[in-house]
């Protein structure tokens, strides 16, 4: 006679605050990009869910944008809300820590989290620790203050110990049929994912000129027979943005538009015709129909 062997799956909502590395840990578990990192905090503005699949458990991952509360206008109103619906759905949550930084504002996140999800606790970046003893004195404190499940130090850049997370976290989930095919590693949509590379360039190649306010849109999206055409649109919110994001001679914009396509053509491995305009909008972050169109939920 065979068995079945049981099959748990549910929803780890990863939180914490901006630039703890939630989406490098994300990617580094599903291994692939589907969540854009950058240095700069708040580069995440919508959940993004990652799945991870394995003969007997299957976990989604929901990464969230980072915790904060010094700015408030209708886009963080609406990330704010990403991350409340977020851990409505969450069957275990994951905060995620970065070892260097000292808590504050965590009760505050600490009170969002719903009272009957497990929770687990990592602490991330150990690879930038010296001594690595630094980290039993946290567990220690984390473990007396909030009671976690468990409590792993990992590294997502490195990927140490993302094995013993998953051990920390599978038994934690309900028993049930897996949620989604196994062979699923996302569910945003190609759409969506294009748009992100674009932002992802913007972070990262403006760096500290990029202006906060600054958001992409996918105009057009056609799979042609030997590749797929892509018109994107960047929103900012004043005109001398606007010549930021082109550079001299439009070479900024050129070196985005490059890097992006890059990525979007590893991601849908095929070949791109990656086209990129700027366009100003003004208060385009608390207009609420291009919120809903960038894949933000309503805000009241
Ligand atoms: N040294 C080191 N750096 C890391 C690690 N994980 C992430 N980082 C870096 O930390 C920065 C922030 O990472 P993200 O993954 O974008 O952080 P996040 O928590 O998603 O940030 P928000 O989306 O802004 O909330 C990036 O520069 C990452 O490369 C790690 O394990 N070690
Ligand atoms: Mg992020």
């Amino acid at each position: 006679m065979t068995t079945t062997p049981v099959t748990r799956s549910g929803y780890v909502t990863i939180i914490g605050r901006p630039n703890a590395g939630k989406s490098t840990l994300l990617n580094a578990l599903v291994g692939q990009k589907i969540s854009i990192t950058s240095r700069r905090p708040q580069t995440t503005r919508h959940n993004v869910a990652g799945i991870y699949t394995t003969e007997v458990c299957q976990l989604v991952f929901l990464d969230t944008p980072g915790f904060q509360t010094q700015y408030s206008s209708g886009l963080t109103k609406a990330m704010d809300r990403a991350l409340k619906n977020a851990l409505s759905e969450a069957h275990v949550v994951l905060w995620l820590l970065d070892v260097l930084v000292r808590p504050h504002e965590d009760e505050v996140l600490f009170a969002r989290i719903p009272p009957h999800t497990s929770l687990v606790m990592a602490l991330n970046k150990i690879d930038r620790l010296d001594n690595k003893n630094e980290v039993l004195d946290s567990i220690q404190s984390l473990d007396q203050v909030y009671h976690p499940k468990a409590i792993v130090p990992i590294s997502a850049q490195n990927k140490l110990q993302l094995d013993t997370l998953i051990e920390a976290l599978a038994p934690l989930l309900p028993e049930q049929e897996f949620l989604y095919p196994e062979d699923h590693v996302t569910t945003s949509s190609v759409r969506v994912l294009a748009a992100e590379m674009v932002r992802e360039k913007l972070f990262r190649l403006l760096g500290q000129e990029l202006p906060y306010s600054t958001a992409v849109e996918i105009e057009t999206f056609e799979e042609k027979t030997t590749l797929t055409k892509i018109r994107a649109v960047i929103l900012v919110d004043k005109p001398g943005q606007k010549a930021i994001v082109i550079g001299k001679d439009g070479e900024k914009l050129k070196e985005i538009g490059t890097a992006a396509r890059k990525d979007i053509e590893k991601l849908l491995d095929r070949k791109v015709f990656l086209e990129i305009w700027v366009k100003v909008k003004q208060s385009w972050a608390d207009d609420q129909r291009t919120l809903e169109r960038i894949g933000l939920p309503k805000f009241d």
